[in-house]
């Protein structure tokens, strides 16, 4: 099968999620993805939450699929030349050391411009080159607070009130994602021009871009002072910030998550019911209650609003003797948008995600096997084949014979630590 990366070659300096997680998507897609690590310890989730002594820990096998592993201590001057070899003959360096890292180890961009002006030097950082805290290192969660993701989830009131995390990578795969677009504009970019450029994500940013519609809430707020699809709508005073807004729709639909049967026993017998405006009538024939078509207390998403929460009680009723899979067999009939509250033992086990490529299991040399997370992106010509995740240093000489070492160079540059 054509891979339509093949061909590219990628020096992968990335550590921790964010930036293997756009290496390996890279990687699965065709691109040569070298992993550079320093020898001894490599990237430091190799060795973090492990579940079996002395194995890569999942951390690592489930970010780094399919890429190959070079251990090199760039900070040696026989590590640097292999290094700079490496640049010279390839078309991309992702990286995302802390702030000024790379530049210390003697790789500014101008050095790696001066090696290989077609050079693509991709960098994860967590704020913005010229930002008032550019010189942070930033981790996932710092990212959702600097973003705007932890002001605007979570609740507003009660005991559980106070900016809260997602558990979704916001900060860091979702940054990773954003990396590979950038790093894939810069590679058409020099077929059109013939030189590099160096693409650069910041955490933040990232995070912000996800975060769009809170910006829209915002700008709305300043304006009309209020914000309609918010659970604090009519009853509740506003501020002059947007507000969090519990599990309400983060759209034009209103919505909510809904507790099923078995709920009290089942942390997650619940299902996200959506009110979209065209499937009122639906919504009414699926609960058994025509009148409300007609009622003028319900018959508008306005007059709906006061009393919305009110509305899910009622459907909170008529869930209570459904599964959240039947409730959802029932609603899916009347095309309304649901789904259940899935945990993630239901995702490892859930047949079509296992039928269509989202869940894999790989084979290791080490672990025996491992499940992991395939690619979310499907093509009709290409199907992502994924392969392990590399040994710590499992191609360094044969990546040093790639590049023209002889035996007795690589036995040196053993002998020197410096691989
Ligand atoms: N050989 C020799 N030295 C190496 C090396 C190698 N192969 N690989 C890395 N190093 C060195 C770096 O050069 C750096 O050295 P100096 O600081 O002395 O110049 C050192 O290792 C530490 O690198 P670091 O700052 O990246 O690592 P850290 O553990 O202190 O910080 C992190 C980790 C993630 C906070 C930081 O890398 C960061 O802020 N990255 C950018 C944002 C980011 O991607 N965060 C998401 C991570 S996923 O949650």
């Amino acid at each position: 099968m054509n891979k339509p990366l093949n061909g590219i070659k990628i020096i992968d300096f990335t550590h921790v999620q964010a930036g293997p997680a756009c290496t390996q998507m890279l990687a699965w897609f065709g691109a040569d993805v070298i992993k550079v690590e320093r020898p001894g310890s490599g990237d430091v989730t190799r060795s973090q939450l492990r579940d079996i002594p002395n194995v890569d820990a999942l951390y690592f096998t489930m970010l780094n699929s399919n890429k190959r592993s070079l251990t090199l201590d760039t900070k040696t001057a026989e590590g640097k030349a292999v290094l700079e070899k490496m640049i010279k003959e390839s078309d991309v360096m992702v990286e995302n050391f802390g702030p000024g890292a790379l530049d210390r180890m003697g790789f500014s961009w101008e050095r790696i411009q001066e090696i290989n002006p077609k050079m693509i030097l991709a960098s994860v950082k967590g704020f913005s080159d010229g930002h008032e805290y550019e010189d942070l290192k930033v981790y996932e969660n710092v990212a959702q607070c600097a973003g705007g993701a932890a002001s605007t989830t979570g609740w507003w009131k009660g005991e559980q009130s106070g900016p809260m995390i997602s558990a979704a990578a916001l900060g860091d795969t979702n940054t990773g994602m954003h990396l590979a677009i950038g790093i894939l504009t810069a590679y058409i970019g020099r077929q059109q021009t013939g030189k590099g450029q160096k693409v650069a994500v910041a955490m933040q940013d990232a995070v912000l871009n996800l975060c769009r519609v809170k910006m829209r809430d915002q700008l709305r707020l300043d304006t009309v002072g209020y914000l309609e699809e918010y659970p604090q709508y009519p009853h509740e005073t506003f501020s002059d910030v947007v507000p969090r807004g519990g599990n309400a729709g983060g759209g034009g639909q209103p919505g909510w998550i809904l507790k099923c049967k078995g709920w009290e026993t089942d942390p997650n017998a619940y299902i996200y019911f959506t009110i979209q405006g065209q499937a009122w009538s639906p919504i009414c024939d699926a609960l058994g209650k025509p009148e409300w078509k007609t009622d003028p207390l319900y018959m508008t998403p306005k007059a709906r609003q006061p009393h919305i929460m009110d509305i899910f009680a009622t459907i909170e009723d008529w869930l209570k003797d459904k599964t959240k899979y039947e409730a959802v067999d029932i609603l899916r009939k009347f095309d309304i948008p649901c789904a259940p509250v899935f945990s993630m033992k239901e995702l490892l086990h859930d047949k079509s995600l296992r039928a269509s490529g989202s869940i894999v299991e790989v084979p290791h040399k080490e672990r025996g096997s491992y499940w992991t997370v395939g690619s979310p992106i499907k093509f009709s010509d290409l199907k992502p084949e994924i392969t392990a995740s590399p040994l710590l240093g499992e191609h360094t000489d044969g990546v040093l014979a790639e590049l023209g070492y002889s035996a007795e160079q690589i036995a040196a540059l053993h002998a020197a630590k410096a691989v």
